[in-house]
């Protein structure tokens, strides 16, 4: 995988998120085959396993599209969809902390650069049952990411269509459901919610009845933005606010959620006390509540940093209050 110059003003960048498994990088790499020019060589490496694949945040950078419409919509400007890891809290290797790090750190150096958020595609896998916590706190991260003004950009995208194509109820009764429940609160301020087309022959596509091609999708966001300019809430916080990701709203939600982790896990390893099965399971839990731990440590601001910025916003208000011009 290869990728020239991460960021450049006006570029417009579509942030693709979800769960992991979800097939973010399945659908990116679609982009990347189906583009007639893109900056990008090589594609995205693909999950085969249980674990989260996707371990860094990576631009994919296209010049044009096979969708004329969509190309006259961006008037030359380079199209870069970004890969995210999930939300999976998958131990020290790879903690949620690090992932909302990652994800900040890229799109708060993009939007300095002056780049355009076209939209955000959240994935979702039509083909899994049940919803675990892993599902909610992808998805409350994702909105706190977002910020409730960014929602009009966001596209709620169902994948694997194909796999169900036998039980399509199934798949349209959990949608309903999803709409319904736990995207409500996003639906309520104008995300949109779609069904990827499957990357099938069209034969077998009946099953996929009112779904969407991806270049479809993307086409819709970019003309929704309208001339508006769509910041996400991270962006404003980190850059415009100067916070550090503790006080952001993301950071704050997952402070919350490692609190609740580690009282779930003070809880397994008093249990383990009393009632001993494998020694094994009480160090695991012991590494597990240490690990929660130095996330939550890192998670919060400092307070030097803070007093600064108080300083500094004190030092300014008092020179735009005696009318000072330096
Ligand atoms: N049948 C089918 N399989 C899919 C589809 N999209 C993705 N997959 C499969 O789902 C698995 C996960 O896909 P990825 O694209 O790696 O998922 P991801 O969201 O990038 O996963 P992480 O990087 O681990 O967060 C792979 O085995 C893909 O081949 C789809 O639309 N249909
Ligand atoms: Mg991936």
């Amino acid at each position: 995988m290869r990728a020239s110059g991460d960021h450049r003003e006006e570029d417009i960048i579509i942030p693709v998120m979800g769960e992991t498994k979800a097939g973010k990088s399945t659908l990116i790499n679609r982009f990347l085959r189906e583009a007639v020019e893109k900056e990008t060589e090589g594609e995205m490496p693909v999950n085969a396993g249980l674990k989260s694949c996707t371990k860094k945040v990576v631009p994919a950078i296209i010049l044009k599209t096979p969708d004329e419409a969509l190309n006259d919509a961006l008037r030359g400007r380079r199209l870069v969809f970004v890969d995210t890891p999930g939300f999976n809290d998958a131990g020290p290797d790879m903690s949620d902390r690090k992932v909302l790090n990652l994800v900040s750190d890229w799109l708060a150096a993009s939007y300095r650069e002056k780049t355009i958020v076209g939209g955000v595609i959240y994935l979702h896998d039509i083909t899994q049952e049940g919803w675990t916590r892993s599902s909610q706190t992808n998805l409350d991260l994702f909105f706190k990411l977002c910020g409730e003004e960014a929602m009009t950009q966001v596209s709620i995208v169902a994948t694997k269509w194909d796999k169900i194509s036998t039980r399509l109820d199934e798949g349209t009764e959990r949608l309903k459901e999803l709409k319904n429940d736990y995207w409500k609160h996003m639906i309520q301020q104008d995300a949109s919610v779609c069904i990827l087309q499957p990357d099938v022959s069209p034969d077998q596509r009946a099953a996929s009845e009112g779904s969407i091609p991806p270049w479809g999708i993307i086409h819709r966001l970019v003309s929704s933005m309208d001339g508006r300019s769509v910041v996400l809430q991270i962006q404003t916080e980190i850059v415009k606010l100067e916070k550090e990701l503790g006080e952001t709203e993301a950071g704050k939600e997952l402070r919350r959620k490692l609190e609740e982790l580690l009282a779930d896990a003070k809880k397994t390893r008093r249990e383990l006390k009393i009632q001993p099965s494998n020694p094994m399971d009480l160090s695991e839990s012991q590494r597990k509540i240490e690990a929660i731990r130095e996330d939550l440590v890192q998670l919060v601001p400092s307070t030097r940093k803070a007093f600064l910025r108080w300083v500094r916003g004190k030092w300014q208000s008092g020179k735009a209050a005696v009318g000072f011009k330096g």
